[in-house]
């Protein structure tokens, strides 16, 4: 990898990563009231939503200093069309949910955007310039425009946060990694209903020498990405090359 001006080294696991921060990109999947809130899309499947409550403040953490540092930053939402037109049948039917996809509930219709609950929770809401990607699958390069964005920018590596570990952000990883993408999932931004499958979520990424990718976690990522230490790495960088 190109060391630049903005590169510095993320402790991570299986080992720390070197990223550089310009083409780097927090993506932050589906922190959307459905899956948060009691009423939404998580809770008709017999979720405990209050499992995933934990990654909101690392989450915002890390959010915050993304934006501090200038990182870019790409917020998914999982969702279908009002005439559900995008939404397969087979996960329309599955399962035996209190209520289907496009039914209605207390957050508006399950699932459908535009309706209250598929959006952002207040604590992670984009601001209006950051781009939102709205996806009816959950994989975040599945029919959506995220590859082509990230090609704009000269993105090579993503942090990835949000929810759920095992489903969406691993659905995610996993693309990602197919389109030559280097997936640095924050531990303890990702949140799954089941604490178990969190944990495997995360095995699964870092085994065999990152098969998928890194996990770090918010602390890492706030000493790594702070504007004070890429004036530092910038400062050694210009040192290192003056003595060579
Ligand atoms: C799920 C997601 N769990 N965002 N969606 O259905 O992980």
């Amino acid at each position: 990898m190109a060391i630049s001006a903005t590169t510095s080294l993320l402790a991570a696991e299986p080992q720390p990563i070197a990223l550089d921060w310009a083409a780097t990109a927090l993506v932050i999947i589906d922190m959307q009231r459905d899956f948060f809130e009691p009423g939404g899309f998580g809770e008709t499947l017999g979720n405990d939503v209050s499992q995933l409550a934990r990654a909101v403040a690392p989450c915002a953490s890390v959010l915050a200093a993304a934006r501090a540092a200038g990182i870019l930053v790409v917020h998914t939402r999982e969702g279908h069309l009002p005439d559900l037109s995008d939404a397969p049948p087979a996960k329309i039917e599955r399962g035996a949910p209190s209520k289907r996809i496009g039914d209605p509930g207390p957050m508006g219709r399950i699932l459908i955007r535009g309706e209250a609950g598929h959006d952002i929770i207040a604590a992670l809401y984009p601001l209006d310039d950051e781009i939102v990607i709205d996806k009816p699958g959950k994989g975040a390069f599945y029919a959506t425009e995220l590859g082509e964005i990230l090609a704009n920018y000269g993105i090579e590596n993503l942090l990835v946060c949000g929810v759920t570990t095992e489903v969406c952000v691993n659905t995610t990883v996993r693309e990602a990694n197919d389109r030559g993408y280097r997936c640095v999932v924050l531990a303890d931004c990702c949140a799954s209903y089941f604490p178990e499958f969190h944990e495997m979520g995360l095995n699964m990424i870092k085994a065999q020498g990152g098969i998928f990718g890194w996990v770090s976690d918010s602390a890492a990522v706030l000493e790594a990405m702070t504007p004070e230490t890429l004036a530092t790495e910038t400062t050694n960088q210009r040192t290192m090359g003056a003595s060579q």
